[in-house]
Parts: C-alpha cells; structure tokens; sequence
C-alpha cells in the first residue's frame, strides 16, 4: 500500500486527507480538517492564504505523524478561478481576492466590447459567471499591485509553489480562467491578445499526473517529514477531482458535485460550443485525460450555509428533520441566479425573491430551508435535462458526490425532481480524485474507469428511487421559467 496525501481546499473549509492505495484497497482517512474565513477588508473581500498554507503544513505534520513519517506524494486541489500575484522576486503581492468579492460588477461590459459574449463563449466555452479570472483580471489591471505583477498562480498552484519552490499552471484549474481553449488544451492566444492579457504571466502549463516538484528542505523540517516528498499534479480544480471520483458504471451518468456549489452536468469527449449551450449557460470546464466537464454552477449550498450563519448556527440536522415534514414545492427561487452571490442577509434576500413572484413567504427557519433544498432538487433537474438535450446523450443515473451526500432530504428530492435513480457518495470526492490521480501517476491503478471501479468496490454509496411526482416538480419548473 502506497501512502498519498491529498490537500482539498474548499471555500468555506479545508482539509488534508491520507489516502492509502493497494492493487485493490483504497481509504480515505481524514488528517487535518480547518475552516477557510475569507476577510472584509477596507479595499473589499480578501482569502487569508498564509492561514491556509499554514493550516496546510499543520495537515501535512498530521498526515505524517499517521504514515511514519513517510508519504509517496502529495497532491493539492482547490477552489477555482482565484489566484495570487506574484512580484519579480516571487513573493505574493497583496491578499488574493476572493470571487465573491464585487470588483467584477460592471467588468463583464467592458470586456464585451473587445470580445463579444457569443465569440468568447465559441473560444472558451465558459458559462458567464462574473468572476471567471478573466474577468477579475480585467477588473485587477488597473490597480497599483498590478503594476509590479510578474506572475499569477491559481490558489492550487500558488500553495504548490510554496510547498516546492516551483511554479506551474495545471490545466484543469486553467481552464476556468477563460483563457483556455478547450479543444485544444492549450491557451485562447487570440481572446488574450485582444484583451491585452499577458499570457507570460502565467507559469508553463502541466497536467493532472506530471511531477510538480519536491517538497522544499523547510517544508519538510515544518512537517516533521522524511524526504524526498514529490508533489504531484491533480485535477488542480476541485470540481475535476471530484468528477475523477464519480463512481459511475460505465457512461450514461449525470453527476452533480455539491458543496458551496452544485456543479451539475455530464462528462463529455469534446465541448458543446454551440450558441444554444451559451444561452442555456452551459460551461465546458477540462477534466481528466482530454475530458470535459459539461456542467452549470448552481448557488449550491451557500444558500443554506449563510442562512444558518444568519440565524446563529442552530442545529442542522433538526432544521432538515423540520425541513422534511413540510410541504413541498410551496415556494421555489431560482437557484442560479448570480442575486445569490453576494454574502450577507441570505434568509431576507430568498423571501424577497418570494414575495416579489407572488408565492408564499418562507416564514420559519424550517420553511426556508425547505424553500432553498427544493429550490436546489428544482436547478439540479433542470441542469441534469437540458445538459442531456445540448449535448446529445442520455443519462441514466445521478451521481450526487460531495458535502451534499450527507444531506439525505436534498438527495431525495434531487431523484424525485430528476425522475431518475441518485446514486450518493462518496462525500469526499475531491480528495479521493486527488489521491487517485496520484496513484495513477506512480502507476498503481489504471484508467479512470478503473478508478471508478476500484470506488464503486470500496466505498459505501446509497441509492435513492424517485418517488415519482416528476409532473409536479415540472410544473414547478415552468412556473419559475414563466416569471
Ligand atoms: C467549487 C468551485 C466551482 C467554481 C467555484 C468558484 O468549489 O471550484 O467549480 O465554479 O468553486
């Protein structure tokens, strides 16, 4: 058995997992568990990565005191789209700006006018979110630290810089910057160019696999680890580990990665470019080995993360007990809409949305939280169908894999809206892809379907039927289109 650490940093959390992988055994076992709490600074949203990376080494130290000392590899996935700039000596200029942060209102315009929306999309094929890098970019250049930018490192890639010493860009996380091609895998020269986006910025492209460095000799003193320690390329971006770790059989499969997102669609061979996906706001993100990933980010839930932080951290399991007894479908908003973004007054916010399309008001903390899961099963069955119609192909099953497997009532409702089977697990799917992707690496499993195979083997999953009723949840959804 081989012994791979893997770095899964999430928006409102992080955490450092061992994973242990044999021809046929794989384990997960959790080293460091820490929360990520972005700062409001003056100048606006900001991520406090020292704290990470600290909270990184603090993991890696755990991660050893459970291994001897010794590890095979380590990987680091994370969030996406966010990054810091680095100085001609390579230090961080300033705190990296956090997505939600409100530069980018207003940037999308500007932008537009260089490149407009229909040809960036035919380029990138990246939905519109205000904070894809490009336009953050955009937004960052007129700004003093820009000017003494010499580098810019995804969050990933900036805490493997300061793991190794070495920089890279992997491409899973690049492609959600919209400078990406993603037929080719290789940069838009062109949408740069016309933006006036220096590509030199970033380091060299590398892939989910290739050796991305050793740990550095104070790395390894700070850990308390034995060298040589190598640093493994993964699926940078969280949301391609934990598609890496769908455990689906076979092809005809929907997945849906939850957490702070619901990032919901399809595997694909090749991306989907056509002006009907744009409108749909599709986003063909890369994946592993030339795949791509077909999906639309969904508000996810945040939704429900910031209720509960409005209403004092109450208990969440008896809020879903509440939550489950309550009617259905009473009252559903519309769980992709980017007037979600923003943190702040989140149970205000969903009955205003409401009130003002004339259904009832979620009066109850329990009535809210009903509101937000059917809201989210309601954007999950319309994500899963119209991925299905753009890209030509049929799914059979819904993967749901993520933070939401441990919220039964959602994975309920998401069968019930889809009208087809969820298959629930693993919870950790980011970190199980990163692990993976570094096992394959050191040759110890095979393709992906064998990556699948070896979850499927080991990992408890559960299985939810839809409970019929899909003509209500489609009447749900034409009421909400019809608003
Ligand atoms: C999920 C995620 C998602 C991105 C968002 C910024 O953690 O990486 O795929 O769109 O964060």
């Amino acid at each position: 058995m081989k012994s791979y650490a893997a770095v899964d940093l999430g928006a409102s959390g992080g955490r450092v997992m061992v994973g242990r992988v044999g021809r046929h055994e794989l384990e997960l076992t959790e080293a460091h568990r820490f929360p990520n709490r972005p700062v409001r600074l003056p100048e606006g949203l900001r991520w406090d990565v020292l704290a990470l990376y600290s909270a990184v080494l603090d993991g890696l130290r755990a991660a050893g005191a459970a291994t001897g000392g010794r590890l095979d590899s380590v990987g680091v996935d994370s969030w996406a789209v966010d990054y810091g700039l680095l100085d001609a000596d390579g230090a961080l200029l300033g705190n990296p700006v956090h997505y939600r942060d409100a530069r980018t209102e207003g940037i999308a315009e500007a932008v537009w006018a260089a490149v407009p929306a229909a040809e960036l999309y035919a380029a990138t094929g990246l939905q519109y979110v205000p904070f894809n890098t490009l336009y953050q970019l955009t937004a960052a250049r007129s700004r003093a630290q820009f000017a003494h930018a010499k580098r810019l490192l995804l969050i990933p890639d900036l805490m493997a810089y300061w793991l190794t010493g070495e920089q890279g860009t992997e491409l899973t996380n690049a492609s959600t910057t919209q400078l990406v091609d993603p037929r080719t895998g290789d940069w838009s020269y062109d949408v740069a160019a016309r933006l006036g986006i220096d590509l030199s910025l970033f380091a060299p492209l590398r892939r989910p696999g290739d050796p991305a460095g050793v740990l550095r000799g104070e790395v390894l003193e700070e850990t308390g680890l034995t060298g040589p320690v190598p640093v493994t390329a993964v699926g940078s971006h969280d949301t391609a580990s934990a598609v890496a770790a769908v455990p689906a059989d076979g092809e005809r499969f929907a997945y849906i990665c939850t957490g702070t997102w619901s990032l919901a669609g399809l595997e694909l061979t090749a991306p989907v470019l056509t002006e009907e996906s744009r409108a749909a706001n599709f986003t063909n993100e890369l994946g592993l080995d030339g795949t791509v990933r077909y999906l639309r980010n969904i508000m996810g839930l945040w939704l429900l993360q910031e209720c509960v932080r409005a209403w004092g951290e109450p208990d969440l399991g008896e809020l879903l007990r509440a939550a489950a007894v309550g009617p259905a479908l009473r009252s559903v908003v519309d769980a992709g809409d980017p007037a979600f973004l923003a943190p702040g007054r989140m149970p205000e916010r969903i009955a205003e949305a409401c009130r003002a399309s004339g259904q009832p008001v979620p009066r109850t903390p329990a009535e809210t939280t009903r509101c937000i899961l059917d809201s989210l099963a309601l954007a999950h069955r319309r994500a899963v169908e119209d991925a299905q119609r753009l890209a030509g192909t049929s799914a059979d099953v819904v993967h749901v894999v993520g933070g939401g497997v441990r919220n039964a009532l959602l994975c309920q409702l998401t069968a019930d809206a889809c009208g087809l089977p969820v298959v629930a697990g693993p919870t950790e799917a980011a970190a199980f892809g990163n692990v993976l992707v570094q096992a394959r690496a050191h040759g110890l499993v095979g393709d992906r379907a064998d990556m699948r195979r070896l979850l499927t083997r080991t990992q408890p999953l559960t299985r939810y039927e839809p409970r019929g009723g899909t003509a209500r949840w489609r009447a749900a959804q034409e009421r909400l289109a019809a608003r």
